[in-house]
């Protein structure tokens, strides 16, 4: 991998001429920046003749450290700051984790690019004294660390034998209270994000989805453009990788129908077999003593797959890809919200209202 500094040394000219510049915006995080630092670089494969350079920000996810990240209520935390930034043209594409943008992005921007996923799993990592072990085996009432509701609820449920608590902070953050103090036993973080952290070596245990379903999106990068700027929607349009799509665009739709977000327990996994995309979807009480969970299936084959799509720019839950069939994006769309209407019938509702609800006492 590239590092950023070869990145950002000033562009050279080309036969005499300037190359046009692409300006990529980035949180400051380290895993923002080396997420950043791929796509950037993968981007700079794809199109030699332009040339990239990275601006970093702090966002409202990064200033709020001490409070659970459900808690703060606010839909965008990660993304407003680098919105306004592509909005005021200071920057040309922001590349996100796909499960940290909304299920409707603000008006005047897309998702122009998702580049292949990674393990969308969630693994746990131990402290040092408890290396070796699973949570399964970990001694009982031990305390395992995350804030994320989702993995919470499963995991109560499933291990009702170990505590969990709230942990915040950056991936360093993290790690750091896990390795330094006795607080904590485990950590639970996504597989992905330590993966490009270079901490596959810390990982412990891989959750599988029959232990824990992962987040919508999870494991997945994002391209954020402006949805009118046709130019940067098509230089950023060869990293789609047509599986990662189809699935997060039916994982993104059931999300969305459910009315779902960082506030509540909802999780999925997806898989793209012969033809043939699987969509399991389920709710969580937050301590996990209730839940729905389905899956459903709809065939991505289609005649005339080569035809084009319609001409406009239409978008599915955010995603702007019109070198990917339309009817199949069309088709994942329509899982993702026939599964959840199967869980709306069976009260889902209740079930995340009443989360939100406990959430925010
Ligand atoms: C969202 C959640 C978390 C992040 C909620 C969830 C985890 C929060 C926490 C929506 N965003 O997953 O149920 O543990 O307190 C985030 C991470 C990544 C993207 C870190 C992580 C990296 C993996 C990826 C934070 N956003 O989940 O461990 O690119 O998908």
């Amino acid at each position: 991998m590239a590092s950023l500094q070869s990145l950002q040394q000033p562009c050279k000219e080309e036969n005499g001429l300037k190359k046009q510049t692409i300006r990529v915006g980035t949180r400051k995080s380290q895993l923002a920046r080396i997420q950043t630092d791929s796509v950037v670089q993968m981007l700079q494969e794809r199109h030699p003749h332009l040339c990239f350079e990275i601006v970093a920000m702090s966002t409202t996810g990064d200033k709020i450290l001490d409070t659970a990240l459900s808690k703060i209520g606010e839909k965008s935390l990660f993304t407003k700051e680098l919105e306004l930034a592509l909005e005021r043209n200071e920057v040309d594409l922001v590349v996100h984790s796909l499960k940290d943008l909304p299920t409707s992005l603000p008006a005047g921007f897309t998702i122009g690019a998702v580049c292949k996923r990674e393990n969308p799993c969630d693994a746990v990592v131990f402290h040092p004294k408890h290396t070796g072990k699973t949570l399964r085996s970990l001694p009982d009432k031990s305390v395992v660390g995350t804030s994320s509701l989702r993995r919470a609820a499963q995991l109560k449920r499933k291990f009702p034998q170990l505590q969990f608590r709230d942990i915040r902070g950056n991936l360093n953050t993290r790690l750091k209270k896990l390795e330094e103090k006795e607080d904590f036993s485990a950590i639970v973080l996504a597989a992905a994000g330590l993966r490009r952290m270079g901490w596959d070596g810390r990982i412990g245990q891989i959750l599988s989805p029959a232990d824990c379903l992962y987040a919508v999106g999870q494991g997945a990068l994002a391209v954020e453009v402006r949805a009118k700027d046709q130019a940067v929607l098509e230089m950023v349009s060869v990293l789609h990788d047509e599986e990662t799509v189809l699935r997060c665009i039916a994982e993104r739709a059931f999300m969305k129908r459910l009315e779902g977000g960082c506030s509540v327990p909802v999780a999925v996994s997806t898989l793209l077999k012969d033809l043939q995309l699987y969509l399991t979807g389920a709710v969580y009480s937050l301590d996990g003593s209730e839940s729905l969970r389905e899956t459903m299936q709809a065939s991505m084959s289609f005649p005339n797959e080569n035809e084009d799509g319609p001409d406009d720019d239409i978008q599915h839950v955010g995603i702007t890809a019109k070198t990917i069939p339309h009817p199949a994006q069309v088709a994942a769309e329509r899982l993702g919200v026939e599964l959840a209407e199967l869980l709306l019938s069976q009260g889902a509702k209740q079930i995340l209202s009443v989360a939100r609800q406990m959430n925010d006492a």
